[in-house]
């Protein structure tokens, strides 16, 4: 699929090995290990409902191809991102066939595949690697020469040298080297076509010359989006001149800055968008907004205030790029840095009458919404409205008013919008509590919340279309 077909979508990311087991038992999974789990796809198949009923249409999954096997000084490679042959399957998660009946199954309900991809490395498990190992580029020669990066600064250093350690080494290959970069662009195709895989997520993106990107994406035919872990707009938009997007780093480090405490700085936030709606090529549209992912600390392990928490999550469904939920948080999972971050989701039971759940559901409910309401929606940029205090925001993308606060759970907030764009006394519902109320004579609004909540207001009159949220009005 295209960018264009991907605008619409919202995402869920899940870890294969940590989502759900084939024959839905429920093993022990404990995070400190780093082992195996038992997740694979024929596991994710059988728990399509659960994400599709929160509203998502669309999974990213972790990295596909054979890894490392056996224990390291970091465990297994249950997260599928030490590759040691990138023509062979990772056989923890299942055959080429269950892959093909998960991408299958996905396509039956209109949903969308997202693989995850390594380029800039194979994994080895000792110093020096074994480079025997590595298929099919099994001579040193196919390597930048080992050098572990230390100083990120140094772009040459970021590029040429290497990730991990000597315990786990990261072993760089040479993507100037024409041949490597002709079997990667037909790896990537042939790996497309043979899943009819819909996108895929680029891992490591900035530890790779920025033009071996143009043609790797064409070769994948398909919507592409890179991971550039950095906190600055100025150095991740130069990425999105050679991939379709990224995924929206600069904004995440003050996104969860602006909700952990009460009293977070939310016009860092707001600066932080304006800066990317500026400097990206397509603004924030086409960017992967995110509250967490799989390699940072789990947002409930930094604030256990459960209004800090809605406020924040709400955040990425109200944004201008495409939403990214990672699996967990609907089920309020709490773990810290890597590896405790990747809990084992059977352990929940896949409850879906829980508050984050529902809350969830409501999000992508009213942004679904929105979208059939006003045709340009995903192309009209947020903006932020005087709402009155510092402790509060007022997002609007019309029909959407997002009004957040981070005053914490023992807060009554109050936003004054005196110029909202709603119709003057349009009758509007916040669609995470359903409540109705009305705009005022210049279609502005004045709220007085209560609990530190965050509110999604639109007009009752868009949510007709869809029929996905508050649907008993
Ligand atoms: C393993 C163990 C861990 C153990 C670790 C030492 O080794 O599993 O438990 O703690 C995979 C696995 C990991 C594994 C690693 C290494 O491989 O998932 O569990 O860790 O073996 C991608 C993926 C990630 C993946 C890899 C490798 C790459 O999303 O899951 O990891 O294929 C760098 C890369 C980034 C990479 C990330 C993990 O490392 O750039 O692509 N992610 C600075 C640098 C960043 C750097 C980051 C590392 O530190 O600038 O480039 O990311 O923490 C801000 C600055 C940032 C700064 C941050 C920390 O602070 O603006 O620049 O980032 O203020
Ligand atoms: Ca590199």
């Amino acid at each position: 699929a295209t960018s264009d077909q991907w605008r619409n979508r919202s995402i869920y990311q899940l870890v294969t090995d940590r989502f759900a087991t084939p024959d839905g038992s429920s093993p022990s999974c404990d995070t400190s290990q780093r082992q195996y789990c038992g997740g694979t796809w024929k596991g994710v198949v059988n728990k399509l409902d659960y994400i599709q009923n929160m509203g998502f249409d669309a999974i990213w999954i972790s990295p596909i191809v054979a890894n490392v096997e056996g224990n390291t000084s970091y465990g297994e490679a249950y997260h599928g991102y030490w590759t040691q042959n990138i023509n062979a399957l990772n056989s923890h998660f299942g055959s080429a066939d269950d892959l093909k009946a998960l991408s299958d199954a996905l396509h039956k309900r209109d949903m969308y595949l997202m693989v995850d991809v390594v380029v800039n490395h194979m994994a080895g498990t000792a110093d020096p690697p074994n480079f025997s190992a590595f298929q099919p580029f099994s001579s040193q020669s196919n390597y930048h020469s080992e050098c572990f990066i230390s100083n990120y600064d140094n772009q040459t250093d970021v590029e040429q040298c290497w990730l991990g350690d000597k315990n786990v080494p990261l072993v760089d290959l040479d993507t100037e080297d024409s041949n490597i970069v002709s079997t990667m662009n037909s790896w990537v195709s042939t790996l497309v076509s043979n899943f009819s895989v819909d996108g895929v997520r680029i891992d490591t993106v900035k530890h790779v010359r920025k033009d071996f990107w143009p043609d790797f994406a064409k070769a994948s035919g398909v919507f592409t989006i890179g991971e550039v872990l950095h906190n600055e707009t100025g150095y991740v938009s130069a990425y999105t001149e050679v991939l379709d997007s990224v995924l929206d780093y600069p904004t995440w480090f003050p996104l969860v800055a602006a909700f952990q405490t009460t009293g977070g700085n939310l016009s860092a936030l707001s600066a932080t968008v304006q800066q990317a709606q500026s400097a990206y090529k397509n603004g924030e549209f086409m960017t992967g907004s995110f509250l967490e992912n799989h390699d940072q600390p789990r947002f409930q392990s930094l604030t256990q205030d459960d209004a800090l928490i809605r406020n924040a999550m709400t955040w990425p469904f109200v944004q201008d790029g495409v939403p990214i939920m990672y699996y967990g948080q609907e089920q309020s999972y709490g773990g810290g840095p890597d590896p405790a971050n990747r809990e084992a989701l059977w352990l929940s039971g896949y409850v879906e009458d829980k508050p984050l759940v529902k809350h969830v559901q409501a999000l992508n409910g009213a942004r679904k919404a929105a979208i059939s309401a006003n045709s340009n929606y995903l192309t009209t940029a947020v903006k932020f409205l005087s709402s009155g205090s510092e402790s509060t925001l007022a997002v609007s993308k019309p029909p959407m008013l997002a009004l957040l606060t981070n005053g914490g759970s023992s807060s009554s907030p109050s936003w004054s919008v005196p110029s909202a764009g709603f119709i003057a006394n349009e009758e509007l519902v916040d669609v995470l509590t359903c409540n109705k109320l009305n705009a005022d004579s210049n279609g502005g609004v004045s709220v007085q919340g209560s609990g530190g909540s965050p509110q999604v207001l639109m007009p009752v009159s868009s949510l007709s279309k869809s029929g996905n949220v508050c649907s008993d009005l």
